[in-house]
């Protein structure tokens, strides 16, 4: 599967609806200061970068109230703006993938996915999606705890317990986005997931390399096993939900859910290299960064990790 050549599309979605902590929303902000669009100009790729899409419900009403500590234990948080936002963001990205470009979506909080993905799913319904994330992000309202739309994403995408029902979702609701297929997903990096999102990916028997596996096998013959699961030898698009948390905290501390344990620096670059090697990247989301979390002590790596990471998984090689 190939993009139109070399042409991109960059999409700021400043969203931190989908979970509790401010920064996370000036995400693309601190990733275009550290050099993205030249990074990408320098490897022969032509950019139209859109700059941040405009949410409007941006005033942040009622916000500090929805994550309070005591909040409507286990409701929804901020159903209506995420939906929202996200229906925003499809438009713009299905319109962009429907062009056969290469479309990059920086995050915000990775509640965006559900955007970015349905607008990958509408403009190329082949496409299959490798979620690399410490977390497995497929609650439904029902077994949220937490009521976190960022940890949600996929149970919109493959409509599990109706979720497209949801108010601020029903945008969903239209036969030309496909429900996304448990056979079309591989999660990589997993290691913190509740109880529910156990059962879902048992019963929908959704692949899933976590920590172990790449313990066990080498990220080497991690990425073939991913590549020969969602491609095998056919050539379709592939979109990379990339949430920076996967990455090990000593990397990229300057996120908003750190877990322990997480990909190595060359671990998480190895998977980009390999998307790379594929051919096949026809969309990307970079997540879950919040450099306001340590950035007072002038701490840049994580900004850096994500900008190396787009520039390895679009196809700068080290030789
Ligand atoms: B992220 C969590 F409970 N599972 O649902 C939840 F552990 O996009 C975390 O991967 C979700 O960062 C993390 O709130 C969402 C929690
Ligand atoms: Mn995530
Ligand atoms: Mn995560
Ligand atoms: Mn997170």
């Amino acid at each position: 599967y190939v993009v139109e050549p070399r042409k991109v599309t960059i999409v700021g979605a400043p969203l931190a609806d989908g979970q509790p902590l401010l920064g996370v929303d000036r995400g693309p902000t601190f990733i275009r200061k550290r050099g993205l669009v030249q990074r990408l100009e320098r490897d022969a790729w032509r950019v139209e970068d859109l700059g941040d899409l405009d949410f409007e419900m941006r005033s942040g009403l009622g916000r500090q109230e929805d994550f309070a500590e005591g909040a409507a234990h286990g409701s929804t948080k901020r159903a209506k703006m995420v939906g929202h936002a996200n229906r925003i963001l499809y438009e713009v990205t299905h319109e962009h993938a429907r062009q056969d470009k290469l479309v990059l979506t920086l995050g915000g909080d990775h509640s965006i996915g559900v955007g970015s993905v349905a607008g990958a799913l509408k403009g190329r319904p082949e496409t299959a999606i490798i979620w690399v994330d410490a977390h497995a992000d497929i609650n439904s309202r029902n077994t949220s705890e937490s009521g976190h739309l960022h940890g949600m994403v996929l149970s919109f995408l493959m409509n599990l317990d109706n979720s497209r029902n949801m108010k601020g979702f029903h945008w969903l609701n239209d036969e030309s986005i496909p429900v996304l297929l448990p056979t079309r997903l591989v999660y990589v990096g997993l290691r913190d997931l509740d109880k529910g999102e156990k059962a879902f990916i048992r019963s929908l028997g959704i692949k899933a390399y976590t920590m172990h596996e790449v313990d066990k096998f080498g990220i080497g013959k991690i990425m073939e096993m991913v590549l020969d699961h969602i491609l095998g030898r056919t050539d379709r698009p592939l979109h990379l939900s990339f949430d920076i948390d996967a990455v090990d905290p000593l990397y990229a501390p300057s996120t908003g859910t750190r877990v322990a344990g997480g990909l190595s620096y060359r671990e998480a670059y190895y998977i980009c290299e390999e998307v790379a090697h594929s051919g096949c990247l026809a969309s990307m989301d970079l997540v879950e960064v919040n450099p306001t979390l340590t950035m007072a002590g002038g701490d840049e790596r994580t900004v850096d990790m994500a900008v190396g990471l787009i520039s390895s998984a679009t196809g700068n090689s080290i030789l």
